[in-house]
């Protein structure tokens, strides 16, 4: 890939709404970024292989979990924080942001937010320094965008119980020593439980053969018949409002991320137009050049209003689910536009590995689609809006 000489667009002065922790935090991880990622990411990705190596500094650079508390090994920052982390990782990759957001919005949230406080000291600290690393189980075979039909199931076997399912499409499973599993209880109450790789009958094979999210390792979960200690239950939570709330924490990190992407490809189109000739002068001097370019920076001035603002909600604990969606899907869909115009731009060369854009474009087929598709989060806007429910 070619040299990482990555600046943010910023054409509202928006960084006057940030802290100076703030910043220091994004240039930090963007440093890291620069150091880490890029130089390697167009490798591991033509390989379709996760680079491993990247999680201890992951886990230096406080991107697991930003917001868990000092006493479970977290930073604690607020939540425009996280955003920032998210965007920053992704403007170097979706993938790489993928892994951070599994491991701290879908393994360490439910642990701190429905986890005994035994289970909050065992794991938390591990996973913030990515010394254990995990994943996150809700989506099976037979039902993605309707969680709520799910068929894993436990049934009591006195101290333990016994786990049958399967899932499928779980970021990290391939390597991660623990998986957070949604599945039902005896009742048919959906329930959180924590599986450690090794248990008996608990297998994560590997899915092979993406086109998008190369660099990040995908698998499924299946459970033969595991017997998993009833003190690895998740106690403080019942029903798919578990399952949904990590999902609000991860698509609020998307909603920046893809932002990431999105003002990566504007940066690195707007400095090819600037030197590429055709016709005797730079591209950028074509009308029909600066028409993407201007629409470009438009969307994502708007997206990054949007998610400061949802950051500031965020953090005072006012955000609600359904702006988080519109956020996630606005986020999506602005930086899928931008990707394919920004390929436009660099003609010939855009499809190549010299440039980040195309393996952006490919990623965000997976990041408009996991966490609720495109459709799932218009429909929760359109049912927050009009009070009707449009799903069933
Ligand atoms: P519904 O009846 O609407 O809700 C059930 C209960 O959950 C509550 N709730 C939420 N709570 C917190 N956060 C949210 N976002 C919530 N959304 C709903 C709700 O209030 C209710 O609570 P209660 O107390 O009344 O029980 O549920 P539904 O069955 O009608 O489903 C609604 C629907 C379709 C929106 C939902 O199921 C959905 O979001 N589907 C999409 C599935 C999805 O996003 N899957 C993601 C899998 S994980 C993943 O993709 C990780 S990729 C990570 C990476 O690599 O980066
Ligand atoms: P489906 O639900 O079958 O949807 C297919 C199409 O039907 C979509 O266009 C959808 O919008 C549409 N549709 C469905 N229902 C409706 C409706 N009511 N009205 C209108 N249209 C509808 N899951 C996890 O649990 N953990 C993970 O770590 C994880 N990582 C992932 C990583 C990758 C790379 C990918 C691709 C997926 C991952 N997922 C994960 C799964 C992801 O969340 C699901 O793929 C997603 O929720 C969609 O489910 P589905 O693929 O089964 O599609």
């Amino acid at each position: 890939m070619a040299q990482d000489l990555y600046q943010h667009p910023d054409y509202y002065l928006l960084d006057e709404l940030l802290t100076d922790e703030h910043k220091l935090i994004r240039d930090s991880v963007r440093a890291y970024v620069k150091k880490e990622i890029s130089p390697i990411i167009e490798d591991y990705a033509q390989r379709a292989e996760f680079p491993k190596q990247i999680i201890k500094g992951l886990g230096e650079q406080g991107c697991f979990g930003p917001f868990v508390p000092h006493k479970y090994g977290g930073p604690g920052l607020d939540y425009i924080s996280y955003g920032i982390m998210m965007q920053e990782l992704e403007r170097g990759d979706s993938g790489i942001r993928s892994t951070a957001s599994v491991q701290g919005s879908l393994v360490m949230y439910p642990i701190l937010t429905y986890g005994s406080e035994e289970q909050k000291m065992k794991y938390l600290p591990k996973l913030a320094t990515g010394e254990l690393m995990g994943c996150f189980g809700l989506t099976e075979p037979d039902h993605g965008s309707n969680p709520a039909g799910m068929l894993s199931n436990y049934t009591d076997a006195g101290d333990h119980v016994i786990l049958n399912g399967s899932k499928m499409w779980i970021s990290n499973a391939p390597f991660a020593d623990i998986a957070v599993v949604w599945a039902r209880n005896p009742e048919g109450k959906i329930k959180g439980l924590i599986v450690e790789r090794g248990m008996e009958g608990f297998s994560t094979p590997e899915t092979h053969g993406k086109w998008s999210l190369r660099a990040s390792a995908t698998g499924e979960l299946v459970f033969d018949n595991v017997k998993v200690p009833k003190e690895n239950i998740l106690p403080n939570v019942e029903g798919l409002k578990g399952p949904l709330g990590c999902l609000s924490s991860a698509r609020f990190g998307i909603a920046w991320g893809a932002l990431g992407c999105a003002m990566d490809c504007y940066d690195t189109a707007l400095r090819y137009s600037q030197q590429r000739i055709q016709f005797g002068k730079p591209i950028g001097g074509f009308q029909l050049t600066q028409k993407k370019l201007a629409e470009m920076i438009t969307e994502i001035t708007k997206g990054q209003l949007l998610v400061w603002r949802l950051g500031v909600l965020r953090s005072e604990g006012r955000a609600t689910p359904e702006q988080i969606s519109m956020a996630k899907r606005n986020s999506c869909q602005t930086a899928i536009t931008i990707a394919r115009e920004a390929r436009q731009i660099l003609g010939g060369m855009g499809i190549t590995g010299e440039y980040s854009i195309m393996r952006h474009m490919m990623n965000l087929e997976s990041v408009i689609t996991y966490e609720g598709t495109h459709d799932i989060h218009l429909l929760i806007t359109g049912q927050d809006v009009t009070g009707f429910n449009a799903f069933k």
